[in-house]
């Protein structure tokens, strides 16, 4: 099955936490600090993949998280770090970040990959607290929560050549003629459900791959029809092959058909509109052709038009020069625009208060991922805590607020009772 888009939910594994321990020997009393840091937690990795062709997989497994880091262990044994998780696409899917909107890349080789989260680093254990007036830190950190992502996946499929036009214009009965692609061929609308792709050989030692979409209607680039869903394979193609039934559709002319999907071309994107487009008024065999393909040429005399029949293999060559010489000529597609790098945690030390069923609610990424971190069933780790918030302005903001001993403080998923 053929899918060529999927929202993934990703997060990355939880770094390990560091430990409080002291050493212990016979014979030695007051052995010192030795707890290890935590593992960092597992990064995850988008990879792309050149045997993967759709992202099926991905549409029904939507969930991905990666392995936490272990925690550090006495005796300053470190955690062990947990591997990356790899979540492999087709060649040829752009990555976006749902939140921001922002493209984060286009995988566009194999092997190419991209780090969507972060593994969240392993907690310092307590033998790195230990300092000269603190011999023996009961303080240790828990390990940095992991990066969480969601991803929408898009499949653009790459290939130099796009057939477009009306259903039943002929254009995988061409795609067949063309290349080894056997897509299915029938006498009705909508044969073509999803995109068909063929490498055609042309001249000595080039080819080049085509690809077959479902036909467009009218409003397609609204989303009518089937046909919206595809042109955005279309967009990356160098040349689009315009392919038109010399008997018309739907009760309309060749010439309006041409122009109608023109305009849709138009209205989905300006750029597809521009592309180099070669015309191909099809199905010549039939009776009745002559006259029609005559009505057609007079309304565009400017333009060369390849009159074929995909069925009977007529014209096939000559509109596959022309092609061909369209594509030594046109520019390189434009790549996606992307946004630099995943923006990578930044700590900033803006927060919120809100008071929430009288309780006082503080957000704030760097000062929820500190609570995080904090072992809070340890006096001084707490009191660590404490001193950071205050050094970040948040006591003065909870005064401010009206904030009295004994009310309730809540950050992320730590609450506390506030003294003085
Ligand atoms: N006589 C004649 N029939 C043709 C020719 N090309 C295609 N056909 C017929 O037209 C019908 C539609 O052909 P398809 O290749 O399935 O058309 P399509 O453009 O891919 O159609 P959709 O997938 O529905 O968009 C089939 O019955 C073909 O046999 C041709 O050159 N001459
Ligand atoms: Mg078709």
């Amino acid at each position: 099955m053929f899918v060529d888009h999927s929202k993934i939910f990703v997060k990355a594994g939880d770094g390990g936490d560091g430990c409080i321990c002291f050493h212990r020997e016979k014979f030695v009393p007051l052995g010192g600090p030795d707890g290890g840091d935590g593992g960092k937690g597992g990064d995850v990795i988008v990879k792309a993949r050149a045997t993967l062709r759709t992202l099926f997989d991905l549409k029904i497994r939507p969930h991905y998280e990666a392995e936490s880091g272990n925690n550090g262990q006495g005796n300053n044994r470190y955690g062990r770090s947990a591997p990356p998780l790899f979540i492999y696409v087709p060649v040829g899917t752009v990555i976006q970040d749902v939140s921001s909107g922002h493209v984060l890349a286009d995988l566009a080789e194999d092997g190419q990959e991209l780090l969507v989260a972060r593994g969240g680093r392993g907690g310092r254990g307590n033998a790195k607290f230990k300092s000269a007036n603190r011999q023996a830190p009961r303080i240790a950190e828990r390990g940095e929560p992991g990066a969480e992502i969601t991803l929408n996946l898009e499949l653009k499929l790459l290939a130099d050549v796009g057939l477009v036009g009306y259903p039943n214009a002929g254009k995988s009965t061409l795609l067949s003629r063309i290349s080894k692609a056997r897509p299915k061929i029938a006498d009705y609308p909508f044969t073509t459900i999803t995109p068909n792709l063929g490498v055609v050989s042309f001249g000595a030692g080039s080819s080049f791959v085509v690809a077959d979409i479902p036909g467009l209607i009218d409003g397609a680039h609204s989303g009518i029809g089937l046909g919206d869903e595809f042109l955005r394979h279309i967009e990356r193609t160098k040349v689009v092959v315009h392919i038109i039934d010399v008997f018309g559709f739907d009760n309309k002319s060749a010439w309006e058909n041409y122009q109608s999907i023109n305009k849709e071309l138009k209205l989905y994107s300006p750029k597809l509109a521009k592309k180099p487009q070669v015309i191909a008024l099809n199905k010549s065999d039939l009776p009745e052709a002559e006259e029609k393909i005559k009505q057609f040429k007079k309304h565009l005399k400017k333009k060369p038009i390849y009159v074929i029949s995909a069925m009977a293999g007529v014209g096939l060559k000559e509109l596959m020069g022309a092609v061909q010489k369209e594509l030594e000529n046109a520019p390189e597609p434009e790549p996606i625009v992307m946004t630099e790098k995943v923006q990578e945690f930044t700590p900033t030390h803006s927060f919120t208060i809100k008071l929430i069923d009288g309780e006082f609610v503080i957000s704030g990424k760097h000062i929820e991922k500190i609570a995080a971190m904090t072992w809070k069933e340890e006096e001084e780790a707490l009191v660590r805590m404490h001193n950071i918030f205050k050094k970040i302005g948040v006591d003065k903001a909870l005064h401010d607020k009206g904030i009295k001993p004994g009310d309730m403080v809540r950050i992320g998923k730590i609450e506390f009772e506030y003294t003085e």
